[in-house]
């Protein structure tokens, strides 16, 4: 069959990301014996005319479209995409009657109001490479999609039921597979963006409470061997010339093993790759921050979520605070840069755990930290589950439109405490309360050729200087006015 996929991402604050997972499906009905065509949005000046002149060039049999992000998960500055989303189906459906099937990340947090929001023909929930292929086996057949696993059909009426699609997890994922880097401009991404991705695993066994990354890969880990994965690197680097890799699993360093061997394979390879990736304080300590050090790693964002342990607790981590701040000492101490990651004002949130968390936080002068006040809800988490059954959001409530929760009792303090917080540091990014970052600056900073994430600049004063400047007068309210988001 013919096949379009369409990447409908077109945010590229913090940065343009290459469209992963939709290489990997591309790679898959490629291997199917489909002819395969690509339209990539990010970074054309008429996405949509461009979109549509492929479409009737190409005149596919099937499109399939990528839907990465529902929304910037930041409150009160929230960006919502379903408007860009729809204009994207609009376009398609304005030159073609060829069936739309809707996937990626975004789609499979919210299968069913999407499928009902943008009126997809199918939708492919969770992992595209074998449903994907499977769902153009049954269309090239004529047999109804329906039923198989991880399809979604037009008919799904129950919006709540948008979770209960199952889904395929297959723990040979990436055999013999390969990302289709070929088909899109790769290299842009790598100059735009500063890094490439790869991922090495999918899965997480930890269960935050808010988290909606064991929903969409699984809650066991599926790790392709390092040996496979420093080969997929050293191909990119031989194609595409030496670049830096941001290594894209829920967390990187668990289980050790895993991180360990691929650590010594790059060692054992003298790859010299610089990378990054997120990861766990659990185990992480002396000796894995100095060989991933060893390894190339120069960026680590570290999912505190907090620094204190009630909240530590409440937000279902499987870490105290005084194991963040020895990961934290450990990592700085072997060369490694370090970003943690928060979120204020989750259920419980008193000033007093905010206090103690930034208090832990000035004490581990870490390189930068990334905060998110207030905490999106998505459906099927453990947290959404549990405010659901205490009767404090109703059944369907959660879904598509940005839902955050802001515990009461902190509500009229954090957004004066963060900015101030952050005035003071100077290496404190806070995502809801002032842009992250201006799309020119970003253009600038990767046009004279910095690469990895931009948050490692915040370690130079002279950045710390600038980035104090957006919190000079800091607003003690949430100030910014959105109609389309709703607050707890
Ligand atoms: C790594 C990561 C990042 C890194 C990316 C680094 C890099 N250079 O790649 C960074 C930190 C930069 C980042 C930034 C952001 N991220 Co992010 N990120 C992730 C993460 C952990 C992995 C993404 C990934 O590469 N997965 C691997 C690929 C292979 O999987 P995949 O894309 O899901 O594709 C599979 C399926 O979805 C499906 N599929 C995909 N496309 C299609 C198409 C069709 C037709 C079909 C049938 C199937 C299909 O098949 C694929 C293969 O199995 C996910 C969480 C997660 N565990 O998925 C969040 C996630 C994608 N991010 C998310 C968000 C919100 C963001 C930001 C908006 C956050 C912010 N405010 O800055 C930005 C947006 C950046 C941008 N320009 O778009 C959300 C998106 C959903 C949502 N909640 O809106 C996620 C899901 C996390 C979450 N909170 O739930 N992110
Ligand atoms: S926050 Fe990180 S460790 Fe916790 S469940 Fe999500 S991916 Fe796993």
């Amino acid at each position: 069959m013919r096949v379009l996929l369409v990447s409908a991402n077109r945010e590229r604050i913090p940065d343009p990301i290459f469209p992963l997972g939709l290489a990997y499906v591309a790679a898959a009905a490629r291997r199917a014996g489909h002819s395969i065509a690509v339209t990539d949005l990010c970074f054309g000046r008429r996405p949509l005319y461009d979109l549509r002149r492929r479409v009737n060039e190409f005149k596919p049999d099937v499109i399939g479209l990528s839907i990465r992000n529902v929304d910037n998960a930041a409150y009160p500055l929230t960006v919502d995409y379903l408007d860009r989303h729809r204009e994207v189906v609009d376009s398609v459906r304005a030159v073609t009657r060829a069936p739309v099937v809707l996937g990626g990340s975004a789609f499979s947090i919210l299968p069913v109001p999407y499928m009902q929001a943008l009126d997809g023909d199918w939708g492919i929930a969770g992992e595209g490479e074998q449903a994907f292929v499977q769902l153009l086996a049954a269309l090239a057949r004529g047999t109804d999609p329906a039923g198989l696993p991880g399809v979604v059909s037009r008919n799904e009426s129950d919006a709540s039921a948008s979770t209960m699609v199952p889904v395929q997890r297959p723990a040979d994922w990436a055999t013999g597979l390969r990302p289709a880097r070929d088909l899109f401009d790769y290299p842009r991404y790598v100059r735009r963006g500063g890094m490439g991705n790869v991922q090495t695993k999918r899965g997480c066994v930890f269960k935050c409470s808010y988290c909606t990354y064991p929903l969409l890969e699984g809650n066991r880990f599926r790790a392709r061997e390092a040996g496979d994965v420093v080969d997929e690197v050293e191909a990119l680097m031989k194609d595409y010339g030496r670049h830096a890799v941001f290594f894209v699993d829920s967390i990187l360093n668990f289980p050790q093993d895993h991180v360990e061997n691929l650590c010594q394979e790059i060692l054992r390879r003298r790859l010299r790759l610089r990378w990054s990736c997120y990861a766990t304080p659990v185990k992480l300590g002396r000796e894995q921050a100095s060989l991933m050090a060893r390894a190339g790693c120069d960026g680590l964002e570290l999912g505190s979520d907090a620094v204190e342990d009630g909240q530590l607790g409440r937000l279902g981590k499987s870490f105290d605070a005084e194991t963040v701040a020895r990961a934290n000492a450990h990592c700085l101490k072997a060369g490694l840069r370090v970003c943690h990651t928060l979120i204020f004002g989750a259920p419980g949130e008193t000033e007093a755990s905010v206090r103690a968390s930034c208090e832990a936080l000035r004490a581990m002068r870490p390189t930068a930290v990334v905060a998110m006040a207030g905490v999106r809800l998505y459906p099927g988490t453990p947290l959404t589950l549990r405010l659901a059954a205490e009767g404090r959001i109703l059944p369907g409530e959660v879904g598509l439109q940005p839902f955050f929760y802001v515990e009461p009792a902190v509500r009229d303090f954090l957004p004066g405490y963060l900015q101030r917080q952050a005035l003071a540091a100077g290496n404190w990014v806070l995502p809801g309360l002032s842009p992250p970052l201006l799309p020119t600056s970003q253009r600038l900073l990767r046009a004279l050729g910095i690469s990895g994430p931009l948050w490692r600049l915040l370690r130079f004063s002279a950045m710390r200087a600038a980035s104090r400047t957006k919190f000079r007068r800091p607003n003690t309210s949430w100030g910014i006015p959105n109609l389309r988001r709703k607050v707890l």
